[in-house]
């Protein structure tokens, strides 16, 4: 989390709307139907713009440019890396003079406090500049081969990458997706949430100020069985990579793998999760309080990684249920630009709605209610109450499904391995938290839960130079990080056999 500094620019509360068409060959053109949909502010149900909508043929036409753009010859194809690098480079630049504009379309489409967009932002711009750095530094090997053989590994680029994103860090998921990508030379065709698609176009409108060739990139604002579905299945495309429910995951699994021609498609999920966090009883409680309490209200709750699920050591757990009621209850929720506001409204009516079932089913499963409760905040119509439960049962579909909301579930446990097996049981594996004091249980806990990330006495503690993706239903593939470069990168065996020696 992070509150609003004296060198924070003001937000921008009525931005002019430049960008609501589809990006595609570097160019703002309407879609092959002329349909348009409306994106809403989810704080005042307000309709910021009318954005072009994209659908199949659509998808053909941003797909055959990406194809363009990746032909032998073409100028990003031929492109020096460290010019690939400098693009990305300028575009950090492009984004910082940017902040207040790009942060304040965020918080407007998203419902995200401004302080938290300016985290994104900022943290989109570190993402650019970690890959631009990438750019002419991911190197292959030099293989000892027996006999007069010469073997090498270049990594080439994938080709065209089909992208699809979620409305929960608009600005960040695009960064998370374009920069590997665009750092080592492949082609992108990106489809934003249908609730957030305004921050993306404005971002492409950089790259091309910043140098990047028509066809290296198209934005493909649309719906997800339309847009999303067409790219996912498209023959010509050679990698998906997809930020979202389990579900739409499995859908896109499905869909890339039924595609009857073209490519056998590469893909990277990175899906929902029940992320659980430890607390022993040597934990600082200060610490660990505060940070369960971010750990799953930040963002309104709407985090993949959020720590939805807290095993308390019976110990500390009657003043840890204390502690995080106060924090909850003092929680304040309200307009999204105002610079004390910590919750603003859920992303729309589906969301809002699917967090107050959560709070209802989990109330009819057996747990108890600590604070909060199902009906909405008298902060407006999408605002969902700070909710803290307790006394879940292990087995409650409360347990498995993600609220994707600000509700903490609070557990008693006696024993760390106890707690340990509690915590893994569940479907998902996308991150784990665990506070205490000693080194021995924080590595054991680190070693039994199979999660992508563990955090020891910190949480969602994540940055561009760290791997990050799912076990288990939470995905597959990494993104970020050295790793996050794989996803986008083919390795090609040169093997050479020397002349014969000369006389
Ligand atoms: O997600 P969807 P929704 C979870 C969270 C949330 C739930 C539903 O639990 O409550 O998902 O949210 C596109 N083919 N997460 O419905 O539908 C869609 O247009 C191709 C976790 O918003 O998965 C959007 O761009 N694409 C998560 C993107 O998928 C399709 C973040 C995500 O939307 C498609 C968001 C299809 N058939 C929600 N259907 C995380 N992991 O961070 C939809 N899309």
């Amino acid at each position: 989390a992070r509150s609003l500094g004296t060198h924070d620019p003001e937000p921008i509360r009525n931005p002019k709307v430049l960008y609501d068409k589809l990006f595609i060959n570097n160019e703002w053109v309407d879609s092959v139907s002329g349909k348009t949909f409306p994106t809403v502010n989810p704080a005042t149900g307000e309709i910021l713009a009318h954005v072009s909508l994209a659908e199949a043929a659509d998808v053909d036409k941003a797909v055959s440019a990406a194809q363009d753009a990746f032909r032998l010859g073409s100028s990003w194809r031929s492109m020096d890396p460290s010019q690939r690098g400098l693009i990305l480079h300028r575009l950090g630049d492009l984004m910082e003079s940017h902040k207040a504009l790009l942060a304040s379309l965020d918080t407007l489409d998203s419902g995200k406090t401004y302080s938290s967009a300016l985290g994104d932002v900022d943290y989109a711009i570190r993402t650019y500049r970690y890959f631009a750095g990438w750019a002419d530094k991911h190197h292959g090997q030099t293989i000892p081969m027996d006999g007069d053989l010469v073997t090498f590994t270049w990594h080439e680029p994938v080709g065209v990458c089909a992208q699809i994103i979620p409305w929960n860090f608009p600005i960040v998921m695009q960064a998370w997706k374009l920069a590997p990508a665009l750092a080592l030379g492949n082609v992108c065709v990106l489809k934003p949430a249908e609730e957030t698609p305004l921050s993306a176009l404005w971002v492409a409108s950089l790259l091309v100020q910043a140098g990047l060739p028509p066809g290296a990139l198209s934005v493909l604002p649309g719906m997800g069985e339309g847009a999303g579905a067409a790219l996912a299945r498209h023959p010509g495309v050679d990698k998906v990579a997809f930020t979202g429910s389990t579900e739409v995951g499995r859908l896109i699994q499905a869909a890339a793998a039924g595609a009857a021609d073209g490519p056998i498609k590469r893909l990277t999920l990175e899906l929902g999760g029940k992320s659980p966090v430890v607390v022993m009883d040597d934990a600082d409680l200060d610490t660990a309080v505060a940070e369960c309490h971010e750990a799953v209200f930040f963002n309104q709750g709407q985090v993949c990684s959020a720590g939805s699920r807290t095993y308390v050591h019976e110990k500390v757990y009657d003043e840890f249920v204390e502690r995080s009621v106060a924090m909850a209850n003092a929680r304040r929720l309200g307009d999204p630009f105002h610079p004390d506001t910590q919750q603003g409204p859920q992303v729309n009516e589906a969301q809002f709605s699917r967090v107050s079932s959560f709070v209802r089913s989990a109330l009819a499963e057996g747990a108890a209610l600590a604070c909060g409760g199902p009906e909405g905040h008298p902060a407006g119509p999408l605002y969902a109450r700070p909710t803290v439960l307790t006394g879940l049962p292990d087995g409650a579909r409360a347990c498995r499904d993600e609220a994707f909301g600000p509700v903490q579930s609070l557990f008693r446990f006696g024993r760390l391995d106890e707690a340990l097996a509690r915590a893994d049981a569940s479907p998902h594996g996308l991150a784990a938290g665990v506070f205490t004091a000693g080194l021995g249980a924080a590595l054991r806990a680190a070693g039994a839960l199979r999660a992508g990330t563990v955090w020891v006495n910190c949480y969602n503690a994540d940055a561009p130079q760290t791997p990050f993706g799912g076990f288990r239903a939470s995905g597959v593939g990494r993104e970020l990080g050295e790793l996050g470069l794989a996803a986008y990168a083919e390795a090609k065996t040169v093997t050479v056999r020397l002349p014969v020696a000369a006389a």
